[in-house]
């Protein structure tokens, strides 16, 4: 098959995510387990009301679609009606499927749906879904694209691979709700998605990100330089009026050099601009808090890894002092941690489950070691005999049982143990929106006087989030956490006195105006879900380069 579309620029693409509705147990591979919520899907789902749900985008096929000259239509989230109508109005050429690993099913449905639809187009499938050993026995496709996409699709429509990246403007979450309502939307007020680059050169055996853009020591940066970050997020800034960014890199602050430069640029500036971070512990501690805060970190995602594991980046008592000193400092965290690995056992994994609990995080997301196609661990585990046959691809992803065969564990108990650590989190600490609340308060606290105007113009925003909305939000959630834990919600009710201390006026007003509604939405949604409720993304259409009627 050729390497270049006889039409180069001129071709017609379509990109497009798999189709939906995904909450729901199906045929094509969707789980009700496996919704398009990121918080619900894998850190707060066991909060029930409290749980924060939104949309993320899909942003892969964004960026594609940013940087190509051929005329283009993303179609995010269709349904296969949506699908199969978009292929039957527009002549495509050339038609994108991303995908992921679990949704390979889907895959090979839509295939057959643009073979039959629309024959003259030329499939190309890309996403992690392409990491599959024999992929292309299982769907008909043109072409296979492993790794980065924008490069493979600007070569194929023979355009410039080398051009700069350019960044679209993309509003990071969708569609939020908490506490049973749906929040406004208004301009500004969602953080901006910003994708710096994607892989990680640490390459553990089990991250397939890692694995994907070429494994231990190579991921692909789609901008070097403090300076060129900068510039991206003063364009984004302009055009969605933002002030936070959802910074999605695996390990953004690894490259040290570049975030010093961009908080150097910042300074100049005076941007008071907020980051939410992935990051590995030990790159966290190349930085002195001080220079986190001034960088506006504001959210870091890292992984608690088992100090009795062999993947630890810190100790034990460092990663509890980590956690502590990052929180204190106003910086939520949210830590990860792996259940089943290879050490565990029966009589060890509740304790080392306690542990976790323990670090008492903001946000803590749970997953079962999973050895997934196209990682090391995979290709260890095969070699080992290990993996275990009859698993279905869509219940790969670590959210459900085993796919391996683990010296001590079972494949149900898997499950168990990691249901077991999301309950426990929450009924020992409370819903993730009080931890984050608390957060808050000591960074504002800390901050509120800080010499540089712009960390203080940060904390200042939190503060007005958290005497208005927020507090009355932990008023519903006192009353309603009685019932599972009376400890915790007493540790609410001095969050609210304190920070009734610090903004009575505000404090007393949201709590009456708001406090009783939130209290009775939260318990409505709770009826809600038990009934079995769940939600779906809307679909999107956007075209660029578009010429034709
Ligand atoms: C945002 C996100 C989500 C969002 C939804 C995104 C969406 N609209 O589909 C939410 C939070 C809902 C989500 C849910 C899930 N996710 Co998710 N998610 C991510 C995350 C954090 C970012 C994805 C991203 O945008 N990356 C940046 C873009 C630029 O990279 P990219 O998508 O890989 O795209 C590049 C290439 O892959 C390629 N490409 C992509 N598409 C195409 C298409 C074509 C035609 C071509 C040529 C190239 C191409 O080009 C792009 C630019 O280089 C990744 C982790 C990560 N760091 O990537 C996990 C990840 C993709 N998710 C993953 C998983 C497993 C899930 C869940 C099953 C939850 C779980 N149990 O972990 C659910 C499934 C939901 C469902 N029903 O489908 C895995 C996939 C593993 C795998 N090997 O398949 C990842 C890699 C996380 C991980 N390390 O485990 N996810
Ligand atoms: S540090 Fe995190 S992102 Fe990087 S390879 Fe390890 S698990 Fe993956």
């Amino acid at each position: 098959m050729n390497l270049l579309h006889p039409k180069k620029s001129s071709a017609r693409v379509l990109l497009s995510s798999v189709f939906g509705p995904y909450a729901q147990d199906d045929e094509f591979g969707s789980r009700k387990i496996n919704p398009m919520e990121l918080f619900h899907n894998q850190v707060t789902r066991a909060q029930g009301s409290f749980s924060l749900r939104m949309f993320h985008r899909s942003w892969g096929i964004m960026m594609i679609q940013a940087n190509i000259a051929a005329p283009c239509t993303v179609l995010d989230f269709p349904t296969r009606e949506a699908f199969a109508r978009e292929l039957a109005e527009y002549q495509y050429d050339v038609v994108g499927i991303s995908s992921i690993i679990i949704n390979v099913r889907k895959v090979r449905e839509m295939c057959r749906m643009v073979r039959e639809l629309s024959p003259q187009s030329v499939i190309v499938v890309g996403g992690h879904v392409a990491a599959i050993p024999g992929l292309d026995k299982m769907i008909d496709a043109d072409h296979i694209v492993r790794g980065e996409g924008i490069s493979w699709m600007r070569r194929y429509l023979g355009e410039d691979e080398h051009a700069p990246v350019k960044h679209p403007a993309i509003v990071s979450g969708l569609n939020t709700r908490v506490m049973g309502l749906r929040l406004p939307e208004r301009k500004g007020e969602t953080a901006a998605t910003l994708i710096p680059s994607v892989g990680c050169p640490m390459g553990c055996n089990f991250c397939t990100t890692s694995a994907f853009f070429g494994g231990k020591g190579k991921f692909v940066n789609f901008y070097d330089t403090g300076d060129e970050l900068f510039d991206v997020m003063c364009q984004i800034e302009a055009e969605l009026g933002v002030h936070s960014f959802f910074i999605m890199d695996e390990n953004f602050l690894l490259h040290r050099e570049r975030a010093l430069r961009l908080l150097a640029r910042m300074k100049e500036a005076g941007k008071s601009w907020e980051f939410s971070v992935f990051s590995s512990a030990n790159a966290i501690r190349k930085y002195t808090m001080q220079e986190l805060v001034e960088l506006g970190v504001s959210w870091i995602w890292m992984g608690l890894e088992s100090p009795k594991s062999g993947y630890s980046k810190l100790k034990g008592a460092d990663i509890a002092t980590l956690t502590h000193e990052l929180r204190a400092h106003g910086i939520r965290v949210q830590g990860s941690t792996i259940i089943g690995l290879e050490h565990h056992t029966p009589a060890n994994i509740s304790e080392e489950i306690e542990h976790a609990v323990g670090y008492d995080t903001d946000f803590h997301q749970f997953m079962l070691y999973t050895p997934v196609p196209g990682t090391p661990l995979y290709q260890q585990m095969s070699e080992e005999g290990r993996m275990l046959s009859g698993v279905d691809l869509a219940d790969i992803h670590g959210q459900y049982k085993f796919n391996f065969k683990h010296a001590a564990i079972s494949r149900d108990d898997s499950k168990r143990f990691l249901d077991f650590a999301f309950s426990r989190d929450f009924e020992r600490n409370g819903p993730s929106l009080y931890r984050m609340c608390q957060t808050m308060l000591q960074g504002w606290k800390r901050y509120k006087d800080h010499p540089d105007a712009r960390v203080r113009e940060r904390f200042e925003r939190h503060r007005k989030a958290l005497g208005s909305a927020y507090n009355a939000a932990l008023w519903a959630m006192e009353r309603d956490f009685k019932k599972i834990n009376e400890t915790v919600s007493e540790n609410i009710h001095v969050l609210r006195e304190q920070i009734k201390k610090e903004f009575p006026v505000v404090s007393r007003l949201s709590t009456a105006a708001l406090g009783p509604i939130l209290l009775w939405s939260a318990r409505r949604e709770e009826k809600r879900l038990a009934k079995g409720k769940t939600y779906e993304p809307p679909t999107f259409i956007e075209r660029t380069n578009w010429v034709f009627e």
